[in-house]
């Protein structure tokens, strides 16, 4: 799995959410230095799963690109990042500012609090609910004005179960180009995280991560959450995500 590449608007610390974006330059070099760094270590791919946001897919297709691969994409809005609803467009840092750093965390990090919600008045609204790459779902009548990661979770899994499963269960290699919020609910899914320790997992942007899964898709040991790249790196990367929503 890997989180998408720095996009344009993560580089200015603006809430994203289902806004499409395009790879900053330098997502771009993080894309290509994980295709590097999985070619490297071997690995090739039978089958891949992206979002249906810009910023996951260019990664996907960089990734591919420096591996020599042409494989299956299946792309769905289930892999989107999470509904970000009032907050998508503002920027992290002010929002803590005016909101406080807690409750920044609160809307970024906790299982169930949603922000608030997208309203028709919303700058995005219209760009988002008439986009036609949302035209085969989600239905319009269930279309999200905001998520917290459970609901994230409850979109995201039964793709998961219903189309990666079973190829994962029948021998294939997959690769999963997606989102900070919709790879952390798989995360929380396969290795049954707690609501707590979810809250301190921030993914890197353009670092890939493997599972390694049993028979029952449950991890094999050491079989968890292996990024691959300098430790050092990882953790540097990880706090720097971490500490987007700080009023500094
Ligand atoms: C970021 C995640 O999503 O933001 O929507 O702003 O992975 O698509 O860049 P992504 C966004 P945080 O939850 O880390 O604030």
């Amino acid at each position: 799995m890997v989180r998408h590449g720095e996009s344009e608007w993560n580089q200015t610390n603006l809430f994203w959410g289902w806004v499409d974006a395009h790879l900053s330059d330098k997502g771009k070099q993080e894309a290509a230095n994980a295709g590097k760094y999985l070619k490297k270590s071997g690995y090739q791919f039978d089958q891949a799963y992206t979002s249906v946001l810009s910023r996951a897919q260019e990664t996907l297709c960089i990734i591919l690109k420096i591996l020599g691969q042409r494989i299956p994409v299946e792309t769905t809005w289930r892999l989107n990042e999470r509904h970000y609803g009032a907050l998508t467009g503002l920027n992290k840092t002010e929002t803590a500012k005016k909101f406080g750093e807690e409750q920044v965390k609160l809307w970024r990090r906790s299982f169930d609090k949603p922000p608030p919600p997208m309203d028709e008045k919303h700058p995005y609204y219209q760009q988002i609910v008439c986009d036609p790459r949302y035209k085969n779902g989600p239905p319009q009548d269930k279309f999200p004005m905001f998520e917290s990661l459970k609901l994230t979770i409850e979109r995201t899994l039964p793709f998961w179960n219903e189309r990666i499963v079973p190829k994962v269960k029948a021998g294939k290699q997959v690769i999963i180009a997606a989102h900070g919020n919709s790879l952390r609910g798989i995360v929380k899914h396969l290795d049954q995280m707690s609501e707590e320790k979810i809250m301190g997992l921030n993914l890197p942007t353009g670092i890939p991560f493997v599972y390694t899964l049993d028979d029952n898709m449950k991890p094999c040991p050491d079989g968890s959450l292996q990024f691959l790249g300098d430790p050092e790196t990882v953790k540097k990367a990880m706090e720097a995500v971490a500490s987007q929503g700080k009023a500094k």
